[in-house]
């Protein structure tokens, strides 16, 4: 049997013939007939550039229907797909390349210089464009390349994807995803969420996580659904969008932002049949007023790169704000004590531990890291703090790690921190998570200037820039004398997160 989950997108994808997959509002697009083709010119053009079964394939573009194909194309020959944040820097990616050894790194047009020489000091021996025109040269090496219409036969623990967790500095870990946690979670989602072919989804997430890439992407091809795709998260857009749209999937952002605006009422919305939130928490009061405003109570879901999704509010039944649902099918949660790892009972808080065909396989060329994280039993500890309650609903109530999620991206404070103190005239610094209206989290720095530093807020901001992706860069930044720490000499974030509380408000 070949378990390369290209198969069964195939499948669907004849079976679908000519009806929409992806279009965008320039109305450019794919029928599922044309992007199967398309998939299959790319797939000889990478075999062309000696991509072979397990090769990484690094890309970083901008968001284009191409990018799929591309992806899909990287599935069908059983290329290892990677795709990495547009908004990453030069130093960021020079790590990728180099953690990941990629055969072939697929560049935006705008920055081939650049990645030319990322790519030759990090040993890639391939650099390619893809920009979000149907141009570049990997669409040019596809139109010449003779298409594949094979697919590569693989096993379940063959590799279809590597996301990273998190930045730079050599503590990013690499997720290594198989067929089978891809195609069974898209199997599950599908089902759970009601997809059909009828369903038109508007997609306005960015393309190199788990959400907007295998959520939306995954989902809507098992169903032989079609793909509304935005740039980004632009609110007139989606307004327009939702007279024809049928599901939108998005970040909390995507919903306080929506709430806040006087064009959402049942009649903006009474084509769509589903909103999905997730990837950090969304609060009871946006899921009521937007439950209030156009009657459509939003479907929040819990996942993490490591595992695809885990949990979701029920698509018939109460989905209860503040929650995150029940496990989905085949997927076990069970909540244990942080110190000895047993099993607490119902109601009591403790480490979400999950397992299932979703769950990945370890860090990529990070054997400790992996079995810290990955038991033996196949539970995996997510570093969540959670609830069950006496209804079996998931609440998730905390984080144990060290994260903060802004507007639905892993801002991990370590990374920033280092690049913080690497300023002059900076003693030490902590960067926290503070509630921001509209991000969730705004990534917050606090510093203490060694004696008689000459620093300021700007100056530490301008030092980061280019440094860090913009996401990661603190929206504030506030001197101390000191940084309040226990006995043990920790740094007592929650002092810090105590005091700065107001300050987004
Ligand atoms: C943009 N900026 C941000 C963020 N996004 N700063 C902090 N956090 C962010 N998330 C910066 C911009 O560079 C800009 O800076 C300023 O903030 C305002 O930008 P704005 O135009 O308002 O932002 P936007 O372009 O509208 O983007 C906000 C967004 C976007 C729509 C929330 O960040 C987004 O699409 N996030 C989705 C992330 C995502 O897909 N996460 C899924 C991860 P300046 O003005 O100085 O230039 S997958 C996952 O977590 C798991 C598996 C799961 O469960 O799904
Ligand atoms: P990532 O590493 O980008 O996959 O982010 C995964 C993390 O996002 C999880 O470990 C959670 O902390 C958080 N997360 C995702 N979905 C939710 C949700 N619905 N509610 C709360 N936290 C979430």
């Amino acid at each position: 049997m070949n378990h390369n989950l290209f198969a069964t997108f195939a499948r669907r994808m004849n079976e679908r013939g000519d009806a929409d997959f992806i279009t965008t509002r320039e109305g450019h697009g794919y029928s599922y007939a044309e992007a199967l083709a398309a998939t299959g010119r790319l797939a000889g053009a990478l075999t062309d550039l000696g991509v072979s079964p397990g090769d990484r394939v690094a890309v970083q573009v901008d968001k284009s229907p191409e990018a799929i194909l591309l992806y899909l194309a990287c599935l069908q020959i059983g290329g290892v797909y990677l795709p990495l944040n547009t908004g990453y820097t030069g130093e960021e990616i020079r790590y990728f390349l180099t953690d990941a050894e990629p055969a072939l790194f697929v560049c935006r047009p705008t920055t081939l210089d650049d990645a030319r020489k990322i790519a030759e000091e990090s040993g890639c021996p391939a650099v390619e464009t893809l920009g979000n025109r149907r141009d570049g040269s990997l669409m040019e090496a596809a139109g010449k390349a003779r298409p594949r219409e094979d697919i590569v036969t693989l096993g379940e623990r063959d590799l279809a994807a590597i996301l990273y967790t998190s930045g730079t500095t050599g503590r990013s870990k690499g997720a290594m995803l198989t067929h089978r946690n891809l195609g069974s979670n898209a199997a599950t989602l599908a089902e759970t969420w009601h997809f059909s072919e009828n369903d038109r989804l508007i997609h306005a997430l960015p393309i190199f996580h788990t959400h907007g890439l295998f959520v939306a992407c995954n989902v809507t091809l098992t169903a032989g659904a079609s793909m509304r795709f935005l740039p980004k998260f632009d609110a007139d857009v989606i307004f327009e969008e939702m007279s024809r749209g049928t599901v939108l999937m998005g970040v909390p952002t995507f919903y306080t932002r929506l709430v806040q605006d006087e064009r959402l009422t049942p009649e903006a919305t009474a084509s769509m049949r589903l909103f999905v939130s997730g990837s950090a928490p969304l609060t009871a009061e946006t899921h009521q007023a937007f439950e209030q405003k156009t009657g459509h109570a939003i479907l929040e879901r819990y996942g993490m790169t490591e595992t695809n999704m885990n949990t979701s509010n029920p698509y018939e039944g109460e989905r209860r704000a503040g929650t995150v649902g029940f496990p989905l099918p085949g997927v076990v949660v069970r909540i244990t004590d942080r110190e000895t790892g047993e099993e607490v009972p119902p109601g009591e808080i403790g480490m979400l531990q999950v397992r299932g065909p979703n769950v990945f396989i370890g860090y990529w060329r990070m054997p400790e890291k992996t079995r810290e994280e990955l038991l033996e039993d196949g539970f995996f500890i997510t570093g969540d703090l959670a609830m069950v309650d006496e209804r079996d609903y998931v609440h998730i109530v905390g984080r144990d790690k060290d994260l903060v999620i802004s507007g639905g991206y892993n801002v991990y404070p370590k990374e920033v921190e280092q690049v913080i103190d690497e300023l002059e005239g900076v003693g030490e610094s902590a960067v926290i998570g503070v509630t921001h209206p509209d991000f969730g989290e705004g990534v917050t720095a606090v510093v203490v200037p060694e004696a008689g530093a000459d620093l300021d807020e700007a100056g530490v901001l301008a030092f980061l820039q280019g440094q860090l992706a913009k996401y990661k860069q603190p929206k504030r930044v506030f001197f101390v004398d000191t940084l309040p720490r226990n006995t043990m000499g920790k740094v007592q974030k929650n002092q810090l997160r105590e005091q700065f509380k107001d300050i987004y408000r």
